[in-house]
Formats: C-alpha cells, structure tokens, sequence
C-alpha cells in the first residue's frame, strides 16, 4: 500500500489500523473547492483514506459481529465503531463510503494511489487486483493537517508505471458474467439484480460470488474468502 506522508501521529493510526487488518490508503490534499466540508464549518485540507488490500480485517469482523447481533448493517457500523475514535485521536474526523450524500471514494482513491477503474467499475491495484476497498476516511483541516505533514508537496501517490487493464488484451472480466450485465454502457445493475435472484444466480453469484470480478488474474493471492465474498453479495443484493 502507498505510504501515507507525516511524522508519527500517522504511523500510530497505521499501527492501530493494523491490528483490524487495515491500513491507510493514501492521502489527499483537495482543491479548496472539491474538499468536503468539516463539522466544524470550512473545508478539509486532506484526506487520509482507510481501507484493506485482501480479506485480512474478515477474521476481525467476524469476531465483532459475533458480539454484536442483529445489526442491519454490521461492516459499516464496525468500520465506524473502529474508525471514527482512531480518527478524533488522530486529531481529525471520519466519514465513510456508505454516508449519504455519497463522499467520491473512488476519485479520492485514484488521487491518492494513483489507481485506475478496471472495466467493471471497481478500482484495480497493482497488487491486490480487484480484492480491496475502503471503509472509511478521515478529514484534517489546515492546522491539523500542516501538523501532520500532509501538504500538497507531501501527499498523494508516487505516479503509477504501470495499469494492470492496460496489458490485458482478452479482458476476460468482460466476457464472464452469465447476463451480459457489463458492457461499454457501464454496468447493468437491473439485470445483475434480475439474474442473482434466479434459482441459477443464487446457485452461482450469490454463492460463489460475482463472476466478472473473479475472472480477474491480478491479485488472485488476495481474493476474499467465500464467507467474505457471499457476505458482501448479500449485502449487494
Ligand atoms: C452506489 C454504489 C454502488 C452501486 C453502483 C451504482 C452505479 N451504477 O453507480 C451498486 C449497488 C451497483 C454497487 C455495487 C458494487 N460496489 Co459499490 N459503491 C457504491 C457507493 C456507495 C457510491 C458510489 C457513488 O456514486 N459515489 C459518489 C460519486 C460522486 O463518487 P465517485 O468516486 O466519483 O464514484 C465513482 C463510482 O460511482 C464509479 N462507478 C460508476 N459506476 C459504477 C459501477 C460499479 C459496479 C462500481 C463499483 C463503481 C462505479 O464511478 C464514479 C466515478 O469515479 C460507493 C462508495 C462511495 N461512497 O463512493 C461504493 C463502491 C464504489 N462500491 C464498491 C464495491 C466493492 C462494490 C461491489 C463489488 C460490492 C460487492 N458485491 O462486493 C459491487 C459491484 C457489483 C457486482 N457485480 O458485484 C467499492 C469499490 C472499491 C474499489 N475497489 O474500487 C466502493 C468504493 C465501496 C467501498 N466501501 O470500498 N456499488
Ligand atoms: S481481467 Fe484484465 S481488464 Fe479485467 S479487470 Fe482484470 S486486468 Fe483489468
Ligand atoms: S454478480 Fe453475476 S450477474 Fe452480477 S455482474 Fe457479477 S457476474 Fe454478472
């Protein structure tokens, strides 16, 4: 993963991250007027992102999950349980991907590791092809993040050499799935939807997760589990 600029305040949020099988994604030092707004009022000076390359956090969660029943949306109340105190003691604030309105994680995350969207729509790494996301980042206004080290000199990525879908000539995530649900239109959530709830979607997507993202060869070593996979098709669907 990219390493995220600043003196040790970072490192102690890195390690923290650790131990729940995350880490930092990267930073990112907005333009004033695409920067999203602090509780406080004003505009964020940078954004830290927080995520996972593979399925090294699902044990952690499991076990949360475990002590916490009957939640209606367990990974994003752990990711906010676990992230929202990391981040006020880093001296910034939390927001997350399933906040409405919508932050842009994907813009953010393309800023910061320099990544690019795969055919599907989902982010591709270098390393962990397809098998990463994020669960939550972290804003810093000016002062906290001058403090920090995040400057636009210092934050962002090292430039990307290389883009795993540009030497891929058979693209075969395209050509995988059973309904045609990804095409130059963009993705068909309809139809995928419509599929998945068919006795054959449940047999397959639903069990053994989506087809497309599968038939990736980058980063096979760090495909998720098939507990992890069902569980974040569940929640797809
Ligand atoms: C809405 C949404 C969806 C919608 C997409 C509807 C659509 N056509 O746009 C649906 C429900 C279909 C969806 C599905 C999935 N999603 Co989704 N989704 C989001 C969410 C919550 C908001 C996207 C958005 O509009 N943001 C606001 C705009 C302003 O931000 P943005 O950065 O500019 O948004 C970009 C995306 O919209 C992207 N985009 C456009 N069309 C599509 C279609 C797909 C399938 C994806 C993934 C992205 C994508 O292009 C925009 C420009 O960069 C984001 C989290 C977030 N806050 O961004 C996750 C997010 C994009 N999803 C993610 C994932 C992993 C998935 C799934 C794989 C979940 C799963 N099953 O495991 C599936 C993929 C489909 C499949 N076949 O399995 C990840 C992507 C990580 C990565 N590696 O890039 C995100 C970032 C969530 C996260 N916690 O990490 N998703
Ligand atoms: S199969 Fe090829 S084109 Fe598709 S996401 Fe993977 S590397 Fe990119
Ligand atoms: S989940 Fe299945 S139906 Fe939906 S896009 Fe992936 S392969 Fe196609």
């Amino acid at each position: 993963m990219t390493p995220v600029a600043g003196p040790g305040d970072l490192r102690v949020l890195e390690a923290a991250l650790a131990v729940h099988g995350l880490c930092l994604r990267g930073s990112v030092v907005p333009a004033e007027e695409a920067a999203p707004r602090l509780s406080a009022g004003g505009a964020a000076a940078a954004i830290v992102l927080v995520g996972h390359g593979g399925g090294g956090f699902w044990p952690v969660f499991e076990a949360w999950r475990g002590a916490h029943p009957g939640l209606s949306h367990p990974l994003d109340a752990w990711s906010k349980a676990l992230i929202a105190p990391l981040a006020a003691a880093a001296g910034g604030e939390a927001v997350f991907p399933s906040d409405r309105p919508w932050h842009p994680f994907q813009q953010w995350a393309m800023a910061a590791e320099s990544l690019k969207p795969s055919p599907l729509g989902l982010l591709i790494h270098p390393v962990y092809g397809l098998w990463h996301g994020y669960r939550g980042a972290i804003l810093f206004s000016p002062a906290a993040a001058a403090r920090l080290g995040l400057t636009p000199d210092a934050a962002g990525a090292a430039p990307v050499t290389s883009h795993p879908c540009d030497s891929c000539p058979d693209r075969p995530c395209l050509s995988a799935c059973p309904v045609g649900a990804y095409s130059p239109d963009g993705f068909d959530v309809a139809g995928c939807r419509a599929y998945l709830a068919t006795e054959a979607g449940r047999q397959g997507c639903m069990s053994g997760g989506c087809r497309a993202r599968d038939a990736c060869p980058v980063g096979r070593d760090h495909r998720y589990s098939d507990p992890q996979i069902r569980f974040h098709m569940a929640a797809f669907r």
